[in-house]
């Protein structure tokens, strides 16, 4: 016998549990090719190109008095292209696998190397952005967050927590960073107003809360980001991403709070109003963000008609604490019904604009593209930018692959969520992969609002025992319903997963009198119940039963008769 060619994990590999290392097969031809993927050379890094760049700590310096982590790039195209220069003169290792392999077994579940390697090799102000960051999440946050990206930072908090309360408690409201936390001094703060704007200006937090000048409006909010139960379509086909638009989100990526602040349309005002042809307005947050090399502040726009409708608010409070650093202080924007990601957290401009922002992350992020458009013909037009997020909803409590013993009814917990101002108003469970549904009556919801979520707890009938699967779904107001199931809604950006949640429990009904006399005999023999794969433990037959069965019953084969 001459020695195996297989890789000791040929079997995984043949079963598609390790496709990262899986040859692509080039069909073209009369016989098929094997591809092999890309592998990672040695890491170069260019030690003069980046000498030459000059002294990275007055170049990348921080840009105003009391703004600790803050580098204005937008003003200075020679500071990008000096960063870019230090970027594209080195290479760092790959991202770590885990749409295609594993995911890693630990709190934070995947590391940020990239990005941390970015901030450090820009240097200057940006070098202590990563602990900076890092000691405030382990400050701010509650210590139960899954950490799903240390930095930038997304955590979200586990599933028995995400709809405990209506209202989220500010430690355990979801965080979704691009970069880091600029710590910002209150004294120190203004933002500016300008572009195409009668009378730009800029403004202090004591302009703002001048009551005299601004009413103040209080506002209970859902924030959802579009990259919600993101891992229900990674585990189906993995799709676009580095680190940060990878995040693996589970349901926690939602969190409601009621805001503090003034709105928007009133400080426009204060500056004379828009110049004829503002449409849209920028905002930009003193963080800095990593995009092919480049690096930038986070930008997106909103069009004025929403900010005009007095539905975007500049946010100094959250539920009656302080704005968090790592939620925005000392100001952000809260832009109603809106994905997460128009709502900007450290504001520190806005500018009055002709058209929407062309900054990447409203043209070549958050785009929802066509199932067949991925890797190789993507363009970022093939995208619709995603702005109100579609009706969604999701099952807490119980989890998937879990045994519920139950009396016939199986408690069920939950949130469901419309974008664009509409709401919740019917939500339904199934407990046969939905063919028939069950409403939960309105009295087992959470208050109805235009802006927010609502929770939801319902005692689903389920008779039957064994597997069954229990879905969810919301219509809202204007009686939109959710996808049937994630196939059909899955996209290369992974974003907005706003099918049906499914998942599968094990139900034993302890109202049948077999079941229970079973469970009665497993807590006399003090032998727990779970897992549910262990083999019994006692005889669920005696051989005299089973042979009293044959005696009465046909025999296993029919008769042949002739
Ligand atoms: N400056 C800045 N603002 C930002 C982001 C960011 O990375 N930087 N992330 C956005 C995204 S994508 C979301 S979903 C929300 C999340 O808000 P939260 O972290 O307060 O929950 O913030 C948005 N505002
Ligand atoms: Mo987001």
């Amino acid at each position: 016998m001459s020695k195996t060619t297989n890789r000791p994990d040929e079997w995984k590999i043949e079963q598609g549990l390790k496709g990262a290392v899986l040859p692509v097969l080039d069909m073209t031809g009369s016989e098929t090719k094997e591809l092999a993927p890309q592998v990672f050379g040695e890491l170069t890094k260019d030690k003069e190109a980046i000498a030459a760049v000059g002294d990275r700590d007055k170049l990348f310096t921080r840009e105003r008095k009391g703004w600790v982590g803050f580098v204005e790039w937008e003003n200075y195209p020679e500071k990008k292209a000096a960063a870019h220069k230090i970027l594209t003169s080195q290479t760092f290792p790959p991202n770590p696998e885990f749409q295609l392999g594993p995911i890693p077994d630990t709190n934070p579940v995947l590391p940020g190397t990239h990005w941390k390697m970015w901030h450090h090799a820009v240097g200057g102000e940006l070098t202590k952005i990563p602990d900076d960051s890092w000691d405030l999440v382990l400050k701010e946050k509650h210590p139960d967050m899954l950490h799903l990206l240390q930095f930038p930072y997304n955590g979200e908090p586990p599933k028995r927590l995400v709809t405990a309360k209506e209202v989220t408690p500010n430690p355990l409201h979801f965080v979704r960073n691009h970069g880091g936390i600029p710590i910002i001094d209150k004294e120190d703060y203004s933002f500016t107003m300008d572009g195409l704007v009668k009378e730009p200006r800029s403004f202090t937090l004591d302009d703002l809360m001048d009551e005299a000048k601004f009413p103040r409006v209080e506002k209970t909010v859902t924030i959802q980001c579009s990259g919600t139960r993101r891992i229900e379509q990674i585990l189906k086909y993995p799709g676009q991403g580095d680190e940060v638009p990878q995040a693996p989100w589970a349901e926690g990526a939602i969190g409601t709070a009621t805001y503090v602040g003034i709105s928007l349309k009133k400080v426009i005002k204060a500056c004379g109003g828009l110049v004829d042809g503002a449409k849209h307005l920028e905002f930009y947050g003193a963080d800095t963000y990593f995009k092919d090399d480049e690096v930038m502040n986070y930008l997106v726009s909103v069009p004025w008609s929403k900010v005009k409708a007095n539905e975007v608010l500049l946010a100094w409070e959250m539920n009656g604490e302080v704005l968090p650093r790592i939620h925005g202080y000392p100001l952000r924007l809260v832009v109603m019904g809106y994905i997460g990601a128009r709502s900007v957290k450290w504001l520190y401009r806005i500018k009055a604009i002709k058209n929407p922002t062309r900054a990447p992350v409203q043209s070549k992020e958050y785009l929802y593209f066509p199932q067949q458009v991925g890797k190789h013909n993507l363009k970022m037009t093939d995208g619709i930018q995603i702005q109100e997020m579609p009706v969604s909803s999701a099952i807490m409590s119980p989890w998937t692959k879990q045994v519920v013993i139950h009396n016939g009814k199986i408690r069920c917990k939950g949130w469901a969520y419309s974008g664009g101002g509409r709401w919740p108003e019917r939500i339904e469970l199934s407990n046969d992969g939905g063919f028939n549904w069950y409403t939960v009556p309105p009295e087992n919801m959470s208050k109805k609002r235009k802006w927010t979520w609502r929770t939801y707890e319902f005692d689903l009938p389920c008779d039957v025992e064994g597997w069954v699967e229990i879905v969810c779904r919301c219509w809202d107001n204007a009686l939109n319903t959710q996808p049937p199931d994630v196939r059909t809604a899955w996209n290369w950006g992974l974003h907005v997963t706003s099918s049906c949640h499914r998942i599968s429990v094990y139900s034993v009904n302890k109202t049948k009198p077999l079941t229970k006399a079973r469970l009665d005999e497993f807590e006399k023999a003090d032998i727990p119940f779970g897992p549910i794969t262990v083999p019994l433990q006692f005889p669920s037959q005696t051989w005299d039963e089973y042979e009293k069965y044959w005696q009465e019953h046909d025999p296993r084969d029919a008769a042949d008769e002739i």
